[in-house]
């Protein structure tokens, strides 16, 4: 199974809204074969695997680990275990049950009706770390809110306000970008959005980039700012207006999404209708804050630079809610840069 887990890591980036998945074939205390989800649309990993094995009549009575349940449903492919049954193996260890409600124990349930022996829970803790957003998603139904904050010292956001402060480094920029591939969307504001004219492309290769997803009430930030000027990365623009949060498509890449009244509540809901799995809450401070009023902070990350800039009137993280006593738990701590990192969870 620990073969299986490091060959469904070799999807990283790749499978979008598919989760990592994979998968190893063993007869006779030997492996005939291992295999992983190649990407979104592609070969499942139960299937990848036994396209890598060389007399596929060796699979007859053999052992399959797999990392999550097989599938049973006629998606983009059909479902591996009715194949897995075909091919006549024998044994399956599954690490983890499929949150997703297409599958949710069917597969497992098929194989076990078909005679194979079935296993589940092995390794069950560290297979589910390979797809934690995905799992997430399935489990609470809304995406899995990630609050990025670069601070000083004394949690200042910025020197001046109204204007942008580089915080950062280019090693920890480069970490955030690592960051920012690995989510499907990015979130900003509309100040942030002029403050900075970002424009929320990864540099880092990835098959589908993150959407960026403007929150722009008053429809504010103008059309020939960076964000609206690049379309490598689809663009969500969130304003207020006559009702339509499906989305209306102006350009490819470019969608609209109106409501009356927006709140943090229902734009996550918004996201979640449109299958969005992870969330990265960049900025800024008002943005920031505004998760954090409504609780909807699952991950903090933290990067803090080591000045102080001292002072009442500069934004700081947090001072815009209202007083709380937010618990997290602390997972890392790192040196990233000049910057320490710090990771944190909600218990
Ligand atoms: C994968 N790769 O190795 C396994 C998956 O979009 P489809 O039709 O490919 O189906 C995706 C679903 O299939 C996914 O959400 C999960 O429930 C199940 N298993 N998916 O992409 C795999 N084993
Ligand atoms: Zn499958």
């Amino acid at each position: 199974m620990a073969q299986a887990i490091a060959a469904a890591r070799l999807g990283a980036g790749l499978t979008y809204r598919n989760p990592l998945v994979g998968a190893v074939i063993v007869k006779n205390d030997r492996v005939l074969a291992v295999g992983h989800h190649v990407g979104f649309g592609h070969a499942h990993a139960e299937v990848d695997a036994y396209q890598h094995v060389t007399h596929p009549e060796d699979v007859i009575g053999s052992t399959m680990y797999v990392t999550l349940e097989p599938c049973s449903h006629y998606g983009k492919t059909p479902p591996c275990a009715h194949q897995l049954v075909r091919w006549g193996v024998k044994e399956v260890y599954v690490a983890q049950q499929d949150p997703n409600p297409l599958v949710g124990g069917k597969g497992i349930a098929y194989l076990r009706e078909h005679g194979v022996q079935i296993h589940v829970g092995l390794m069950e803790t560290v297979a589910r770390q390979l797809n934690r957003a995905y799992n997430f998603y399935y489990e609470y139904q809304r995406p899995l809110v990630t609050v990025k904050v670069a601070q000083s010292l004394d949690g200042k956001l910025s020197l001046n306000d109204g204007k942008r402060t580089y915080l950062t480094d280019m090693v920890a920029n480069a970490d955030v970008d690592h960051l920012r591939a690995t989510q499907q969307a990015i979130l900003i504001g509309s100040q942030t959005a002029i403050d900075d004219d970002p424009r929320l492309l990864v540099k880092e290769r990835v098959a589908y980039p993150p959407v960026r997803v403007l929150l722009d009430r008053r429809n504010r930030v103008s059309h020939t700012s960076r964000l609206w000027q690049t379309n490598e990365a689809p663009l969500w623009h969130f304003v207020t207006g006559k009702e339509s949060t499906k989305g209306i498509e102006d350009k490819d890449t470019r969608r609209t999404f109106k409501t009356s009244e927006w709140s943090i509540d229902k734009v996550i809901q918004t996201l979640s209708d449109q299958g969005v799995q992870s969330v990265l809450v960049e900025g800024g401070a008002h943005i920031q804050d505004a998760f954090l009023r409504v609780g909807l902070v699952d991950q903090l990350i933290i990067y803090q630079v080591p000045e102080i800039f001292g002072g009442r009137s500069l934004a700081s993280f947090a001072s815009r809610a209202d007083s709380m006593r937010m618990r997290f738990t602390p997972v890392t701590i790192e040196k990233c840069g000049n910057a320490t990192k710090m990771a944190f969870i909600r218990p």
